[in-house]
């Protein structure tokens, strides 16, 4: 090759329209990426941020052989969204997936898509939530929309079949089947895994039915909240984990025990095999019947819904735990660990009684926040804390830069690799943006978009009613008082504005953009 065609390929490289390296590039110069995102899985249940709720000795091995990110957030706390995100590397109101409704559109560009033109092999294993057949993947074995926990379908390369056993067992089984046989070895690959547990309504595993039975969970110091100090959004949301939990899928009663009529868990049931079945009784009837027995009222009975909720959704983190280990084992086992840079996160943050709450949606600290946790020993220094601000918008770009794939201009995120390895990245972002839509919807959380900085918060809800709410994240970190219009604040808030203005512009999220997404009532 002569002078001038090096330098037309490498330009062709940097434009993405060339793949970034030859087919015979030493394959160790591109490291595999193994990409593990669980369902409404909250940081304060993972060990290694340090809440003592349960252990997670497996996903803590990320954190502990890596990196562990305290400011990690998303844009959207909801989880079609959130997925569109993490693929597109783009704000929904530019991907399209506003909500959890309506379709996503796969022809536009995603990074698997990149990473497959750059000769990677990929791979997409579990919950995806995301309509119509994906795009980027040489195999795809997804679950239909939420997917179910027992006995659950899967669509294998477009092929729909339903499976004997629990979810997360499959979707593990799955990913290592296609690690170790199904994908091409010489190829550098992108395997995403994702786990549907620990997602609503938290039916743990066999094995585990009786894990923490005898456990009590400290009880959050808000738990009784009663939304003074802030606006109409809290007020009249329908997350209270002691009004709208309900009896049958979410607390587990076959019968209801007020009205003794049959709830709705019988309708989850139906999957189950008889040896299934029986587990399950055994677990929860006994349990059901002291309840009966014993009735507890006002403050207790929202406790004991507290307790079982708890119970039940660290049971299925459990089983996540344990699927965490077992790929580790198998990256280690197959000399894959040192090149394979293993990512773990959830597709937003979950309440676990803040504020008296279960769900998402809300940029309220709980749900805005995600787990993110990073292990590439080639880079990344064990036990590396990272707690500079970070989104799910960010991990197409990181991906790309690991994989060595020039971003696209459209993709608005940023790599965090260079925060990963420790280096002082100048210029880094001082805020970030969010939004959120899904409104009117289930458990009517209305709509709004704000600004986080590393101090403050200040949101907007909008749509139905007009009102601002600014946190002091530092004396308030519980977002119990909003100071929005305390004269304390007022140049804080003058700022805040400015700022939420300018991500905007530069996000292009314009004023009624989001009216080109009508509201379904
Ligand atoms: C289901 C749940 C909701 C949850 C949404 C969205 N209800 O509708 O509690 O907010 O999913 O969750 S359930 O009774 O059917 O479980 S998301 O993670 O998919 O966005
Ligand atoms: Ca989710």
């Amino acid at each position: 090759m002569n002078k001038t065609n090096v330098l037309t390929m490498l330009s062709l490289c940097s434009a993405g329209i060339l793949p970034a390296f030859s087919e015979q590039a030493p394959k160790q110069t591109r490291p595999n990426i193994l990409y593990i995102m669980s369902d409404d899985h909250a940081y304060q249940a993972i060990s290694a941020y340090g809440h003592g709720l349960n252990q997670t000795p497996n996903i803590d091995r990320l954190a502990n052989e890596g990196a562990l990110f305290t400011r990690g957030f998303v844009t959207n706390s909801l989880c079609a969204p959130s997925r569109s995100v993490l693929l597109t590397g783009k704000f929904n109101h530019l991907n399209g997936k506003i909500d959890n409704r309506g379709s996503f559109d796969w022809d536009q560009m995603n990074f698997p898509k990149l990473l497959q033109q750059n000769g990677y092999q990929t791979a997409l294993i579990g919950k995806i939530h995301l309509s119509g057949n994906p795009q980027g993947f040489d195999y795809s074995n997804v679950l239909p929309g939420q997917g179910n926990y027992y006995n659950p379908d899967f669509i294998e390369n477009g092929v729909e079949k339903q499976y004997q056993g629990y979810v997360t067992t499959l979707t593990t089984q799955f990913a290592l089947d296609w690690l170790d046989k199904k994908r091409d070895k010489s190829k550098p690959f992108c395997l995403m895994l994702h786990e549907k547990a620990p997602h609503r309504n938290w039916q743990p595993e066999e094995k585990y039915l009786n894990l923490y039975e005898d456990h009590d969970f400290p009880v959050p110091d808000n738990y009784f909240d009663d939304y003074s100090g802030r606006g109409t959004a809290a007020h009249t949301q329908e997350m209270e984990i002691a009004k709208y939990m309900s009896w049958g899928p979410d607390l587990k009663f076959e019968n209801d025990p007020y009205t003794g009529k049959p709830t709705k868990l019988m309708n989850n049931l139906k999957r189950f095999n008889e040896a299934q079945l029986k587990a399950w009784r055994a677990a929860y009837n006994p349990r059901n019947e002291a309840f009966m027995k014993n009735k507890p009222e006002g403050k207790d009975l929202a406790i004991w819904k507290y307790q079982r909720y708890m119970r039940d959704y660290l049971r299925c983190i459990k089983s996540v735990d344990d699927a965490v280990g077992e790929v580790l084992d198998y990256l280690k086992a197959n000399g894959l660990d040192e090149n394979t840079i293993v990512i773990y996160t959830s597709d937003q943050g979950f309440y676990l009684g803040e504020h008296g709450w279960f769900d998402k949606r809300f940029m309220y600290e709980e749900s805005m926040r995600t787990p993110l946790l990073v292990r590439y020993p080639k880079e990344i220094k064990a036990g590396t804390v990272v707690s500079a601000l970070v989104q799910n918008l960010d991990y197409a770009p990181t991906i790309l830069d690991y994989a060595g794939v020039p971003k696209p201009a459209e993709m608005q995120g940023e790599s965090f690799r260079g925060l990963a390895s420790g280096k002082d990245v100048k210029n880094w972002r001082e805020a970030i943006y969010y939004h959120y839509y899904e409104y009117p919807a289930e458990h009517r959380v209305k709509r709004h978009y704000g600004i986080r900085t590393n101090r403050f918060k200040l949101i907007h809800f909008y749509y139905d009613i007009d009102e601002w709410e600014l946190y002091d994240l530092e004396k308030d970190p519980h977002e119990m008082h909003s100071v929005y219009n305390d004269p304390a604040y007022a140049e804080v808030q003058a700022r805040l504005h400015k700022q939420l203005d300018g991500l905007r512009e530069k996000y292009k999220d314009k004023p009624g953009l989001m009216e080109t997404f009508p509201a379904k009532k």
